[in-house]
Order: structure tokens, then C-alpha cells, then sequence
């Protein structure tokens, strides 16, 4: 009996040590990417040709990478469509120049979006930019190159279950007001309810095991073999992955990068390393301790939409960079480029924008942890821990009218208080509640001011 409680708290033992190992070996591989904290999302393709007008009708409703599937549009037709696909001004190396100017450090293109169309050279499909498009050319290869030639970490989206080109892929049922108003919408609705939100027989002429086999698998297996480092593989749309098996297929071929880090959008069984909110920021509680990155658009489409005006200011694309940070998150801010390969000028001036406030003010940002105090009426805070002092980046989105900075719950001995970009030192003093911070009465940036507090010890 004394022998078997022996083996049952070896076992444990063992158990817990290598949790702990695996642990230590998960934050060793997410390293790079809590220190990054800022991403570009790139959705390109086919579908920028249409821009969000399929036959004179603006798209009803949703992303504009999305009108194959809300406009109905016939297999065929869009693969017609291909033959149109020719980015003349496409330029990766000036791609991963703005990325890098605007102070990110990873990009993920999507490689194969749910149209099924893939920017690379794949044997597995002939949809692709080598066999269907004037172009002819692997987009992916110099784009891989020109990142690992700037130092920024290459990604890519790959859409593993939802695939409305390559048969057997699932659909993703939409209802046909969400396109235009096509007079046969009835019917429509009524086909696509029958067939698990397919509209076009072609689609359904493989399984969806099939499809896995036949293209998810070997195309991954490109991906991760054919482009050099990739660090990052952001899957898509679990819901709609119908097989477990086929799942553990696609996570398999992980290992052909051994320091890869994948998201949570494969399947239910495959939790992955990320959590993925999408167009919105968790409350702290939420994602306590957990590692995510919210996905957002800068207007209201991942993929290009003309007429989408709706651009979000480059002061609030900041201040979401900010607070993301604050709850201790990543930050992946998506570009939609025109069909020519160039981006939209609304884009490249919100990236310019980012840029400049993270040339002064990056260290606020890259590898900080979440805030430890609460939330404050004037803005944000994130934390960088070294040795035994803790420095705190207040970033003052608000600036107080009467030049104090209140920060109730902060304890601890005040070492130094400046603003970053200027030099001058802050007077502290400590309050029955916190610390106060004399500031000089105008902002220095009215987008968000950053006070950089060294303060010994931790916050607790
Ligand atoms: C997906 C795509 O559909 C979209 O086009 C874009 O690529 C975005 C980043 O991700 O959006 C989703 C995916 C899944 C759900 C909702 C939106 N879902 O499961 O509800």
C-alpha cells in the first residue's frame, strides 16, 4: 500500500513538474510575441476586385471578402473573376516598411480567405494567383522575404474550414438580403437552407473530409515548408470545422515550426496559444492571465470595400493600442489594399499617425504587462517590472485641467516621474490615497501623454 502511494505521488510529481516544464517552454515561445504587442492584418484577394459591388449592387451587409458568399455569386463567375486579378503596384518590401514605421512588429496575410483562393503557388488547387491569374506569381514569396529581411515576424490567416471554391468546404450559411436584392431570393434561401448554406451544386461535389485532405492539409504543409520562418498560423472559423480528425491533421503540421504560435479558431479540441477577440476589447476580468489579441478593421471591412468611409480616427486606433496593452493583450490592426496591391491613403495616413506616437512613446507599449492598479478617469497604465523597481507608463489620454495627475492605490516610494519625448523631471507627492503628479499645463500630445513612473519595488 506504502509503495503504491509512492508511485501515485511520483506520478504526480512528474506530472506537475512537466506541466511546469511545458509551461516554462509555452511562455519561452510566446516570448517574442508578448514583447511585439502590435500586428498587421492584411485580407487580399479576388474579392478586392469587387471592393463590395457585385453587379451595380452594394454589398448589403458585412465584409466585403465576404460577397461570394452574400452575393451568391456562382462558383464559376467568381473564378472568372480571377482573370482580372493583376496588383501591378504590389510592393511587399514597402508593405513591411509601413508595417515597421508604424511600429509593428508581425504581419499576417491572409494566404487562403474563405473564397478559397490562394495568394501562393499550390499544387493542391489550381484557384490560385500561379494558375488563375494574369499575374501568375506567388504574392507570398517576396512578401516572406522583405520580412525576415526587416525583422518582422511573418504570419499567415489560413480560412481551414470555411472554403466556398474548393469542393467539400464548408459554407457558412448567409441569407441572401445580406447581398442585394435578388428576385429569386426565395428560392435562394430555401436552396442554401437545404444545403447547409451552399448556393451552387460545384461546391458540394467532394466531402468535407475530402476537402481537408485533398487541400487544407497539403496546402498548410506548403505554408509552413515553402516561405522560410512563419511564427504565427491564425486559423479561422472553428465553428464551421466539421471534423475533429481533421483537425488534429492541421495541428500536426505545427510541428513543421517548431516555434510557431497558433490561435484559437482551429477547433474546440485545439484551444491553441491565443484567444481572438474580434472588433472589440475585453474587460480586464475577462482575459486575466490569459494571452489574446483583439483583430480589428480601421473602417468597417477586412476586405476592400470602396465605399466603406466609416474610418476610425488614428487618435482612437491609439488609445485602443493603449488600452489592449493596459489589460495586458496584443494589438492585430488590419489593412484591406486595393486590388492594384497599393493601400488605401485613409490607411497609410492612420499608419503614419500610429507611427510617429509610438516613435516617442513605444516603450509604453512593447513588452509591458497589464496594469496592476484600476482603472483611472484619465486614461491608462501599463507596467514593466525589472529587478525590484516597477516602472509605470501613465498614458494620459485626459489631461487634468488643474496640472495634477491623480493615481489613487499607488504605494511605494516615487524614484523618478518625466514625460516621455522630454527630458524635464516631474514632482511627486503621496497622498492619504496614492501619489499625485505635477504636470505642466498643456499636453503634450492631446492623443495620449505618457508619464514614465519609476517606483521601487512591486505593485501590488
Ligand atoms: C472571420 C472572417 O469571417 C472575417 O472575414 C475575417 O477574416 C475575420 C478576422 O474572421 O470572422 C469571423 C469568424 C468567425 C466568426 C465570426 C466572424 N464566428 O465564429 O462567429
Amino acid at each position: 500500500m506504502k509503495k503504491l502511494l509512492i508511485f501515485i505521488w511520483l506520478i504526480q510529481l512528474s506530472s506537475v513538474t512537466l506541466t511546469a516544464q511545458q509551461s516554462q517552454a509555452d511562455r519561452d515561445r510566446l516570448a517574442w510575441w508578448h514583447e511585439a504587442k502590435f500586428g498587421m492584418f492584411v485580407h487580399w484577394g479576388v474579392y478586392s476586385l469587387y471592393g463590395g459591388v457585385y453587379n451595380g449592387h452594394r454589398q448589403a451587409r458585412g465584409d466585403a471578402a465576404w460577397i461570394l458568399n452574400r452575393c451568391k455569386i456562382p462558383v464559376a463567375e467568381y473564378r472568372e473573376k480571377g482573370k482580372e486579378f493583376n496588383p501591378g503596384n504590389y510592393d511587399p518590401d514597402k508593405w513591411v516598411r509601413m508595417a515597421k514605421d508604424a511600429g509593428m512588429k508581425y504581419l499576417i496575410i491572409g494566404a487562403k480567405h474563405h473564397d478559397g483562393f490562394a495568394l501562393f503557388d499550390t499544387e493542391a488547387s489550381d484557384w490560385d494567383v500561379v494558375d488563375a491569374t494574369p499575374y501568375g506569381k506567388d504574392l507570398l514569396k517576396p512578401l516572406a522575404d522583405a520580412c525576415h529581411k526587416q525583422g518582422i515576424k511573418l504570419g499567415f490567416y489560413y480560412s481551414q474550414a470555411v472554403d466556398w471554391t474548393n469542393p467539400g468546404g464548408s459554407a457558412a450559411r448567409r441569407l441572401m438580403k445580406e447581398g442585394w436584392p435578388n428576385p429569386d431570393s426565395t428560392q435562394i434561401d430555401q436552396y442554401t437552407l437545404e444545403h447547409d448554406g451552399h448556393w451552387d451544386p460545384v461546391q458540394m461535389t467532394s466531402t468535407f473530409d475530402e476537402y481537408i485532405d485533398r487541400v487544407a492539409v497539403p496546402q498548410v504543409r506548403e505554408l509552413l515548408t515553402n516561405y522560410g520562418k512563419v511564427s504565427v498560423l491564425w486559423w479561422d472559423y472553428d465553428a464551421q470545422m466539421k471534423s475533429a480528425k481533421g483537425a488534429a491533421k492541421l495541428q500536426e503540421l505545427l510541428k513543421l515550426q517548431p516555434g510557431i504560435v497558433s490561435n484559437n479558431r482551429l477547433h474546440a479540441d485545439f484551444p491553441g496559444d491565443t484567444k481572438t477577440p474580434e472588433q472589440s476589447i475585453p474587460e480586464r476580468d475577462a482575459v486575466k492571465g490569459q494571452n489574446w489579441e483583439t483583430c480589428m478593421t480601421m473602417n468597417g471591412s477586412w476586405g476592400y470595400k470602396e465605399f466603406d468611409k466609416n474610418w476610425k480616427s488614428s487618435e482612437s486606433l491609439i488609445r485602443n493600442l493603449v488600452k489592449i496593452a493596459a489589460r495586458g493583450g496584443n494589438y492585430l490592426l488590419n489593412i484591406g489594399p486595393k486590388p492594384d496591391g497599393t493601400f488605401p491613403v485613409e490607411s497609410i495616413e492612420r499608419l503614419q499617425e500610429i507611427g510617429k506616437w509610438m516613435k516617442v512613446n513605444g516603450e509604453a507599449i512593447y513588452g509591458t504587462e497589464g496594469s496592476p492598479l484600476s482603472t483611472f478617469p484619465w486614461g491608462e497604465c501599463t507596467q514593466k517590472v525589472i529587478k525590484n523597481k516597477t516602472i509605470l507608463y501613465l498614458s494620459v489620454f485626459d489631461w487634468p485641467k488643474n496640472g495634477e495627475l491623480d493615481v489613487p492605490g499607488l504605494k511605494g516610494q516615487v524614484i523618478s516621474a518625466k514625460i516621455l519625448g522630454s527630458s524635464s523631471r516631474l514632482k511627486t507627492r503621496h497622498t492619504e490615497g496614492g501619489i499625485v503628479i505635477g504636470l505642466p499645463a498643456m499636453a503634450p500630445d492631446t492623443v495620449a501623454s505618457v508619464i514614465k513612473l519609476k517606483i521601487s519595488g512591486r505593485i501590488k
